[in-house]
């Protein structure tokens, strides 16, 4: 049985103000039947691990370096996210990939270095609009999916997160097949790569929110969605928690 999870991941957004939103998520959902977490800017993950008090919060960090310590300004390893209170870090973000050219090898460098220090990682994968529109999309993240989960990887210390890019902040979502298949399909492509590939969590993401999130957590294979907008402020997070 996997455990459903609400992922939110604040991205560039939050500062000590915005924390006022953890108490209200918190009291909003004080003994959840789902697992919750949330991946603020590295500023906040110290602050954030203070303000949920005893709450079962889940918090992770938005990336980390693939070595443990050295001369690479600016970064931070997984060791410190763990330090900060992290029990995750997200990898492979379509952002990460984007900007900062980080490739399926990277992220699995980095999924390794997030293992090897304790967290969990969400590792995020996605087919972009071309790719979809050209028929693409489950050989794009069939390979991806194989490029960016590091051996040693286990339904424990690994998240799956199937975020088609032309879904991110757009407002458009895939229909409820097109999910599925996807999911169908990274589930079935596990198997090839890992032991315990039926426990490992697949989430969706892409413009989820609390009007959508019920029928795409009825999707089967779907175990719980990785939210980016919705996810800053309780009053849209709440929703999506309640409808797993
Ligand atoms: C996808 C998602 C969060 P949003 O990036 O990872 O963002 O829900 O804003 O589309």
């Amino acid at each position: 049985m996997r455990r459903k999870l609400a992922a939110g991941n604040w991205k560039m957004n939050g500062t000590t103000d915005t924390l006022r939103e953890v108490k209200a998520l918190t009291d909003a959902h004080p003994d959840p039947l789902v697992d919750m977490l949330l991946c603020p800017p590295a500023t906040l993950l110290a602050q954030m691990a203070w303000a949920r008090g005893t709450h079962a919060l889940q918090i992770g960090g938005q990336d980390c370096h693939a070595a443990a310590t050295g001369a690479h300004t600016g970064d931070i390893a997984a060791d410190m996210l763990k330090d900060a209170g992290a029990s995750h870090v997200i990898v492979g973000h379509s952002e990460r990939r984007s900007e900062h050219g980080e490739t399926d090898a990277d992220v699995a460098a980095k999924a390794a270095a997030a293992h090897t220090a304790g967290l969990i990682a969400v590792i995020c994968l996605g087919e972009t609009l071309a790719q979809r529109e050209a028929g693409e999309a489950l050989a794009v993240v069939t390979a991806q999916l194989a490029g960016s989960v590091p051996a040693g990887a286990t339904a424990a210390n690994t998240v799956i997160a199937y975020e088609p890019v032309w879904a991110i902040g757009t407002g458009h979502v895939p229909t409820l097949d097109q999910i599925g298949e996807v999911h169908g399909t990274l589930r079935a492509a596990l198997r090839d790569i890992m032991r315990e590939a039926g426990g490992v969590r697949i989430l969706y993401g892409g413009s989820v929110k609390g009007s959508n999130a019920a029928e795409i957590f009825s999707v089967p294979d779907v175990d719980g969605a990785l939210v980016g907008g919705a996810s800053l402020t309780a009053a849209d997070f709440s929703p999506i928690v309640t409808a797993l």
